[in-house]
């Protein structure tokens, strides 16, 4: 597939924003800035770059608990992200979500979910409201390789394939499902391996190279647009930091790491376009420069933003109680 230079510099600049956002959130959560759990996706971009640019607003999109780059490259409000983060009202679920639990809803982005594999049944959910409104919208799904053995997988699989529903499941296997590699949680040597079970088709490609992402993707959305179904779609890549913030992934080989660390998505593509004279390293200093930017505005939004009033301690929550 022939890319325009557009395409690529819209490709570098997602990854350099989702890497400028990320970094940021890993220095304000050990500065103590930002309270609860964050997963963090650093090393893993170019499959939300790849996947997003495939999609239109109206599409739909489940996400899991490391998705913070898949927010921003599917056009989520980055600011709204951040006061997220720091807990505060002007946050995309008015600082109640956390990390774990950013959506927005406007870019068809359902949320993200700390409870592993919940994401696959809200998706299938969603892709079948886009058939039944008739709308020509579709659905993604993304989840880890740790979640791909969850029980709501194989009914949320199932059924999707059976009605030929309008999504496209995309496993970002990074290596891990916290502490444990994928070795010692997985009996087939690919996640996709399992798509011919459910009567769909199933492939394992670099996740590390946003141009092969891309058209992976752009097939399965085709074919999902189509009316022809579901695909099961795995890119494989390596989680740079621990499980969480705070975890030192002392469970990592050093000699893994350091070979990952080596296939960076980011400067591979900018290499590409210094090597097709595409680019000049000052055209990708830019696009970081750019990246950057956003995140300054985005904490000073956020450090800038109320707390929430106590009186909205019970508003958007359910409760038994009440
Ligand atoms: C139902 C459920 N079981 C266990 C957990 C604890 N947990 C959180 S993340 C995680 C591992 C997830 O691994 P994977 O799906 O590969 O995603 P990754 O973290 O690698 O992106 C586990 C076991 C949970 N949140 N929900």
């Amino acid at each position: 597939m022939e890319f325009s230079k557009e395409q690529l510099f819209d490709f570098y600049q997602t990854m350099a924003t989702c890497r400028a956002f990320e970094s940021r959130v890993s220095e304000l959560f050990a500065a103590g800035k930002i309270p609860g759990f964050v997963h963090l996706s650093l090393g893993q971009e170019a499959i939300a770059a790849g996947v997003f640019a495939c999609v239109e607003k109206d599409d739909k999109c489940g996400l899991h608990h490391r998705s913070h780059g898949e927010m921003i490259a599917k056009g989520g409000d980055i600011n709204k992200m951040m006061a997220e983060l720091f807990g505060k009202a002007t946050g995309t679920c008015k600082g109640k979500g956390g990390s774990m639990h950013l959506a927005d809803m406007d870019m068809g982005l359902l949320g993200a979910n700390g409870i592993l594999g919940a994401g696959f049944a809200i998706a299938a959910g969603a892709a079948f409201a886009c058939r039944y409104n008739e709308t020509n919208d579709i659905t993604l799904c993304l989840f880890g390789d740790g979640q791909s053995n969850r029980g709501p997988l194989h009914e949320s699989f199932n059924v999707a394939a059976l009605w030929k529903l309008p999504i496209v499941w995309i496993c970002e296997n990074n290596g891990f499902g916290l502490s444990n590699p994928v070795k010692g949680h997985l009996a087939t040597d690919n996640v996709s391996d399992r798509a011919a079970a459910y009567g769909m088709p199933g492939v394992t490609v670099d996740g590390n190279d946003v141009l092969a992402v891309y058209e992976t993707t752009q097939e399965a959305v085709k074919r999902a647009r189509r009316g022809d179904g579901p695909s099961l779609l795995e890119f494989k890549t390596w989680r740079w930091h621990g499980h969480f913030e705070g975890d030192p992934g002392l469970y990592k080989d050093p000699k893994d790491q350091e070979e990952w660390l080596k296939k960076d998505p980011i400067p591979r593509l900018g290499n590409m376009l210094i090597k097709k004279k595409y680019a000049t390293q000052e055209d990708l200093d830019q696009m970081k420069a750019i990246g950057e930017a956003k995140i300054d505005a985005a904490v000073k939004f956020a450090e800038e933003s109320p707390w929430p009033d106590a009186s909205e301690l019970y508003t958007d929550v359910y409760d038994r109680q009440l």
